[in-house]
């Protein structure tokens, strides 16, 4: 690890130079595309990014959940630089290559469940979560699809079907896929009914919407993440996740997990899964499988997964080989580091100064999460109402202070922490101390 374990600002946070590449972004980037701390970065690794002018930020965001072994983490460097100097590009369809084959060894070893796996790799998250909907499709001979309030699931044509919210991923994008059908997600903190029976009256509610609105035989897939990610880290109370999965089994549907964002050691787990050691018949990773470059899969019973057609899926692209390299170095990171371990104390060093910060200021009405994807829910104090306003304005102090932090929510009232597993206590502290100051800041306290 190169880079200096310490925050430094030198300039403001963005400086300059920052400033210049963000004039360029403006004349050559379409404003669709947004950033949310336009400091350019050059150089990160463990637990700093470094900008262009020289500033040294805390990283509590891993470029949303990716790179969980650390940036650059070296086990990736070394089987990338090796693989880039082989070869860049076959395409598996094409001429094959082991890498790819050992991905698929490895997720087979590593997702829930011992019974036979198989694999398909491909480029993003929304790619793979489109492909797990197509083999259920093909799977099951049905086509009806069930999803969750606040989910995420992408922001291709059929995930953005799948995905709630409507601004900023769906608005003015549609028509949208047909054949999926929404149901409330068991959400603790705001679940209008019994307070202790969440998860029934949750699963309930699934059971009969299905039933009245689709169809138990129509069913070809439920999909849910198991803990919600851009809805805001929305973790779903016991015994939720096992009825679902039940409830597909019974009815003849295929399970569907989304541990995209959730996967691989993040939530103290290699999957958020296995928690409750629930068994999904088809789990869809990408983020922080390969640690930072693009790679994602669909992982699942070998039955369904041969149920497609050969040629059936694919893409130029999918588990290209220097991905693969990668994917094999953090699998490496994660297994040598135990960073399954890691993330379980990160959760106890937040779990404790969220909690200090907590009964400072009302305005954090929840505080959620497993392992390192954490986060806070803020409110105006004596209610459950969102404060977005507030939310933003804490992010953007934490942001000058060169702390990298992300929101979430469906109600934009959500912070969420992701910090990569690599990060010291140290730094972790001194992110703490960096938020605790900036809602002082904020709230003029
Ligand atoms: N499923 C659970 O979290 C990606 C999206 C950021 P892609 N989440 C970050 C943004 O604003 O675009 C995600 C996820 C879950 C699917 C996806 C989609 O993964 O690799 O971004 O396509």
């Amino acid at each position: 690890m190169t880079v200096e374990q310490r925050r430094a600002l030198v300039t403001a946070v963005p400086g300059p130079k920052s400033l210049e590449l963000a004039a360029r972004k403006a004349a050559s980037v379409a404003n669709g595309v947004g950033t949310i701390l336009p400091a350019y970065i050059v150089e990160a690794g463990g637990g700093i990014v470094v900008d262009a002018d020289g500033n040294q930020l805390i990283d509590f965001g891993s470029g949303i959940a990716v790179t969980t072994v650390g940036n650059a983490a070296p086990a990736v460097v070394r089987r990338v630089t090796e693989a880039v100097q082989r070869f860049t590009h076959t395409c598996f369809m094409v001429n094959p290559y082991e890498g790819y084959v050992e991905v698929a060894e490895q997720l087979a070893e590593l997702t829930p469940g011992d019974h036979p796996k198989k694999s398909a790799l491909f480029n993003s998250g929304a790619e793979a979560v489109e492909n797990a909907i197509k083999i259920a499709r093909v799977a099951t001979g049905r086509s009806a699809v069930v999803c969750f309030d606040h989910a995420y699931h992408g922001r291709t044509n059929l995930t953005m079907a799948l995905t709630a919210k409507d601004m900023p991923y769906k608005h003015g994008f549609g028509p949208f896929a047909s054949d999926i059908y929404r149901v409330p997600m068991a959400y603790p903190y705001r679940w209008p009914g019994d307070p202790d029976a969440v998860a029934e009256e949750a699963f309930a509610q699934f059971e009969s919407m299905v039933h009245v609105q689709v169809g138990e035989d129509q069913v070809a897939a439920v999909i849910i993440e198991p803990i919600q990610g851009e809805g805001g880290f929305i973790v779903p109370p016991e015994g939720f996740l096992p009825r679902l999965a039940q409830w597909c089994r019974d009815n003849g549907a295929v399970f569907i997990a989304d541990e995209i964002q959730s996967g691989f050691c993040r939530t103290g787990d290699w999957f958020a899964c296995d928690h409750e050691d629930v068994v999904p018949d088809l789990i869809t990773t990408a983020k922080g499988i390969a640690g930072g470059l693009p790679l994602a899969a669909v992982t699942g019973r070998a039955e369904l997964m041969d149920a497609v057609h050969a040629g059936g899926l694919g893409g130029t692209y999918g588990g290209n080989p220097v991905a693969c390299a990668a994917a094999l170095g953090a699998i490496e990171e994660m297994r040598s580091n135990d960073l399954n371990a890691r993330a379980r104390e990160i959760e106890a060093i937040f779990r404790a100064r969220l909690g200090e910060l907590a009964a400072r200021h009302p305005q954090i009405g929840d505080i959620r999460g497993r392992g390192a994807m954490m986060a806070v829910e803020l409110v105006l104090p004596g209610t459950k109402q969102p404060d977005a306003a507030l939310t933003g304005a804490v992010a953007k102090a934490c942001h000058a202070k060169g702390l990298v932090v992300l929101t979430a929510g469906s109600f934009g009232n959500v912070f969420r922490f992701l910090p990569p597993l690599s990060i010291s206590d140290e730094l972790l502290h001194e992110g703490l101390d960096l938020i605790d100051d900036a809602f002082a800041e904020v709230l003029h306290d």
